[in-house]
């Protein structure tokens, strides 16, 4: 399993993720590690019961797997979303810790530290027809700052018509804080004072905007800034099941916000606003020039 980024990264690309929010890095995790995280990302799905996991129903504050089973009613074809399985499964803690990820991450960053902040799986098997709806990520979050990396990673061959996700280029730099209003979180984030996201796909002929989508291979990345708009369409596909695998990383200017209504983050970061983003969930994976082994 590679340790090192499996393509340079060039200037260019990180100048591609300053300037559209989003940037698509090929050949990045070799084979093993995309055999491995497939593996693991399925034994996970299949393991979950379908109950989307608060706070309060967890036992002696032992962490869960979270998500949601967004598969409409008497559907064989699943659709499931995970979050924090590196709580609960080596392999995604591997990932965390000892793959490549968190230089990505601080190199199209410039940051010079990185922080894992949580993993999360979306898979839709082949059919599903449940787009994921436009959306900014850092709105769902108690943590404020450029430097928070999503890295999308491909564990099947995607394409637009297997719900490849879709971007709203130079949307990051717009200013604009969306309403976090996904069908699983909806009724517990909704933030009255902040618009909805436009429904961008009523918008895919207007000049005003530019979309960026790639097809892509296991092993190649997509890695998106948190205020860039995106999104994914159904999985037309009849027999290819399609694994995007998330996980986000915190660099040099993360900061805490205290919010009334915000995604619950595991293990207990008891973190004031304005603080940088730190302590036990949320480990050093990576240092500019050497690597830590953890917090
Ligand atoms: O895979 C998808 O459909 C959406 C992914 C996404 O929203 C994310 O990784 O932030």
């Amino acid at each position: 399993m590679n340790r090192t980024p499996g393509n340079k990264i060039r200037e260019e690309d990180i100048h591609a993720y300053e300037r559209d929010g989003v940037v698509c890095l090929r050949g990045m995790f070799d084979r093993d590690w995309c055999e491995r995280m497939k593996e693991a990302s399925i034994k996970a799905v299949s393991e979950f019961k379908g109950t989307f996991e608060q706070s309060s129903q967890r036992p002696n504050g032992v962490p869960r797997v979270r998500g949601k089973d967004h598969t409409s009613e008497g559907e064989k074809f699943r659709f499931v979303t995970l979050l924090f399985m590196w709580r609960s499964y080596p392999d995604f803690e591997a990932f965390a810790r000892e793959s490549p990820a968190a230089e990505i991450a601080g190199a199209l960053m410039r940051s010079k530290t990185v922080r894992f902040f949580y993993d999360q799986l979306f898979t839709k098997d082949a059919t599903v027809k449940d787009r994921t709806s436009w959306h900014q990520d850092q709105p769902f979050w108690p943590v404020s700052g450029h430097h928070v990396a999503s890295m999308w990673l491909a564990l099947t061959p995607v394409s637009k018509d297997t719900s490849g996700v879709e971007y709203v280029a130079g949307s990051h730099l717009w200013g604009k804080h969306y309403n976090p209003l996904l069908t699983a979180t909806s009724k517990t984030l909704h933030h009255d004072e902040l618009e909805p996201c436009p429904d961008f796909s009523l918008h895919k002929d207007d000049p005003k905007y530019k979309f960026l989508s790639w097809d892509m291979q296991p092993g190649d990345i997509l890695v998106h800034h948190p205020l860039v708009v995106h999104g994914s369409g159904p999985n037309l596909s009849a027999t290819q099941r399609r694994i995007g695998f998330s996980s986000r990383w915190l660099g040099d200017d993360a900061r805490w916000v205290q919010k009334e209504k915000t995604m619950y983050v595991e293990g207990d970061p008891q973190l004031k606003t304005g603080d940088v983003v730190q302590g036990e969930p949320f480990p050093i994976c990576w240092e500019r020039k050497r690597e830590m082994a953890d917090a």
